[in-house]
C-alpha cells in the first residue's frame, strides 16, 4: 500500500542535483541548500555526482527549468532534452495492464506555463553560460540515472522532466519522505509516514508511472508490490486508506497518553535540527543506548528515558525527530502526535550544532516548525552542541552572542554533568515547598510522596508523620488532595 521508491543499498545510483535560485535567495543559500540535499541523497543511497543551478523568477515552468538548462541536464542523463511528443494516455499508461491512467489534468497547466517559458529564455541563455556543472562532477562519461530537484515539483513537471531526461526524477520532499519510510520503526511512525506518502507521492507516481517502469526494469524503484498496488488504487481508495490510518493513529495516541501518566516525573524534551546531536546528548544524559548516527533523520520515533543520575522527582527526557528546512508539509502535519512529547514537556532543550556555519538558520527552521506544531511558546533552554569542534575563540564568541545558551560537547563528561545540573536547576526553580501531614494509618501515602516529590524532612508526631517536600505546584496540589482525602 505504501507508495515506495526505495533505492537499493548497493549500486549507489548517480544523481544530478538541481537548484533553482529564486530572486529572494542568494547564491550561497542555494549552494548550502544543495549541500544539504546532497547529504539527504547520500542518506538515501544515491551518489550525487553533479550540480546544476539556474536563476529563475519562479519554479512554475513546465519543466521548472528553462529549455536550455533542461538540455544541459539531459546531456548528463542521456535524455532527449525535450518532452516527448504527446502519446495517448493509454500508451503512456504506467500500469501496463492496458487500462488508461488516472485522469490527466496536466494539459492545461502545461500550456499555461509555456508562455512563461519563452519569456524566461533570455535569462536562461545568460545563465547557460554562467552556471557550470558543479565540481563534484566526475565528467560525463557515466550517465546519471537520477535527477534530484531541491524544491518540490508538481506531478506534471515530474512527468515532463522524466520524459526529457530519461532519468528518474525526484524532488526534495520525495527524498525526505523516502528517508522517513526507511527509518520509521514504530507502528506510529510507520503510519505517519504512510499517510504523508499517500498524500504526496501517490499523485506523483501516477503522473510519472514510476512504479510500473521500475517493475519492468527492476532498477531504482518499487520494491515488491507496494508501489504497484498504490498505482492501481483509485483516489477514493487512497482517501479511505488515509482515513483508516488516521483513525489508528488516534487510538495509538490515546494509548500513549495513558502511558504518559508518569507518576509525577518531570518532563524534558530534546528538539532541534536533524543531526544536531540530540540522540548523542540523550545517551550522555541518561546512559541509555539510543541510536546515534551521522545520517539525517536517524531518529524518527520518540524515545523516553530517565535522566541519570536520577534526581528526585525523576526527570524523563524524550528524544524526538529532527527538523529540516522545508520539511514536507504533510509530514509535519502527520508528526504532530510524535511531537506531542515535545509539546507536553515542561522544558525543551533546543539542541543546535554550534559547529554548523548555518546554525542560526537551523535554529530558525526548528523554531518555525515548533510554532506550527503549537510548541512555540514552550520554555526552552538553548543547547549549543558539538563544542569540541570549536576553538576557544569561537566558543567565546558564541557565548557572547547567546549568553543564555549552554555550550556543550557530548564528548565531555564535564559538559554533560554541567548540562545535567542546569536541567535540574531549571526544574528546581519551578518547584515550591510544602508541608504535608500523613497519618500513621495510611503509610502507603508516604511512599507516594517519596515517589513524586523531594522529601526535605520527616518528623514523627503523635498521630502521623509531618513531611516537608519540594515539588512542582501541580504535584503539591495533587498530594494535598490525596492526603486530605
Ligand atoms: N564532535 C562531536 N560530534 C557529535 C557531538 N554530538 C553528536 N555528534 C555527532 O553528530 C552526529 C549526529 O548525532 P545524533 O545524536 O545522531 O544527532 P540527532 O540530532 O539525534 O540527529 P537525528 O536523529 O537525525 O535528528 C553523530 O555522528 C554524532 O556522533 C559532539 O558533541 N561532538
Ligand atoms: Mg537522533
Amino acid at each position: 500500500m505504501l507508495p515506495s521508491l526505495s533505492i537499493p543499498a548497493e549500486g549507489r545510483p548517480r544523481a544530478v542535483l538541481v537548484g533553482i535560485q529564486l530572486p529572494e535567495y542568494s547564491t550561497e543559500q542555494v549552494e548550502s541548500s544543495l549541500d544539504e540535499l546532497a547529504r539527504l541523497c547520500k542518506t538515501l543511497g544515491l551518489d550525487p555526482v553533479a550540480r546544476i543551478t539556474q536563476r529563475r523568477p519562479s519554479t512554475g515552468a513546465a519543466m521548472a527549468l528553462g529549455a536550455g538548462k533542461v538540455r544541459e541536464l539531459a546531456r548528463l542523463t542521456g535524455g532527449e532534452g525535450v518532452v516527448p511528443s504527446p502519446v495517448p494516455s493509454h500508451r503512456r499508461g504506467s500500469s501496463g495492464d492496458g487500462k488508461p491512467d488516472e485522469v490527466d489534468t496536466s494539459t492545461e497547466s502545461t500550456l499555461l506555463v509555456e508562455s512563461e517559458e519563452r519569456k524566461i529564455d533570455e535569462v536562461d541563455r545568460e545563465d547557460d553560460e554562467q552556471d557550470e556543472v558543479g565540481d563534484d562532477s566526475e565528467g560525463e562519461k557515466e550517465r546519471a540515472e537520477v535527477v534530484v530537484f531541491d524544491h518540490d515539483l508538481t506531478p506534471t513537471q515530474l512527468r515532463n522532466l522524466e520524459g526529457a531526461t530519461g532519468a528518474r526524477v525526484l524532488d526534495r520532499s520525495t527524498v525526505i519522505l523516502h528517508i522517513f519510510q526507511r527509518h520509521a520503526r514504530s507502528r506510529e511512525a510507520r503510519i505517519q509516514v504512510e499517510i504523508a506518502s499517500l498524500k504526496y507521492l501517490t499523485p506523483r507516481l501516477r503522473a510519472t508511472g514510476g512504479g510500473a517502469r521500475d517493475r519492468q526494469q527492476g532498477g531504482i524503484g518499487v520494491r515488491g508490490g507496494a508501489g504497484e498496488s498504490a498505482l492501481e488504487l483509485d483516489r477514493r481508495r487512497v482517501r479511505d486508506r488515509i482515513a483508516e490510518l488516521e483513525k489508528e493513529l488516534v487510538s495509538l495516541a490515546r494509548e500513549a497518553s495513558g502511558r504518559r501518566e508518569r507518576r509525577g516525573a518531570r518532563t524534558v524534551s530534546l528538539v532541534g535540527y536533524t543531526n544536531a546531536g540530540k540522540s548523542t546528548l540523550m545517551r550522555a544524559l541518561t546512559g541509555a543506548d539510543v541510536l546515534v548516527d551521522d545520517r539525517l533523520f536517524a531518529t524518527l520515533d520518540t524515545t523516553v528515558r530517565a535522566l541519570h543520575p536520577e534526581p528526585v522527582p525523576r526527570v524523563l527526557i524524550s528524544d524526538t525527530v529532527g527538523f529540516v528546512d522545508r520539511l514536507p508539509h504533510d509530514l509535519v502535519a502527520s508528526f504532530r502526535s510524535t511531537l506531542a512529547e515535545a509539546r507536553e514537556a515542561e522544558l525543551m532543550l533546543h539542541v543546535v550544532d554550534a559547529a554548523d556555519p548555518l546554525y542560526l538558520e537551523r535554529l530558525a527552521v526548528t523554531r518555525r516548525v515548533l510554532a506550527e506544531l503549537g510548541a512555540g511558546e514552550q520554555p526552552e533552554l538553548l543547547v549549543l552542541s558539538k563544542a569540541d569542534r570549536l576553538d576557544a575563540l569561537q566558543r567565546e564568541a558564541l557565548a557572547a552572542v547567546h549568553p543564555e545558551a549552554i555550550v556543550v560537547s557530548a564528548r565531555s563528561e564535564y559538559d554533560v554533568a554541567a548540562l545535567h545540573g542546569q536541567i535540574v536547576a531549571w526544574l528546581e526553580r519551578a518547584m515550591v515547598e510544602a508541608s504535608l501531614f500523613v497519618p500513621y494509618r495510611t503509610p502507603r501515602l508516604l511512599h507516594v510522596i517519596h515517589e513524586r516529590a523531594r522529601v526535605l524532612s520527616e518528623t514523627h508526631e503523635a498521630d502521623g508523620t509531618r513531611v516537608t517536600v519540594r515539588a512542582p505546584a501541580t504535584v503539591i496540589e495533587e498530594l494535598q488532595a490525596v492526603v486530605a482525602g
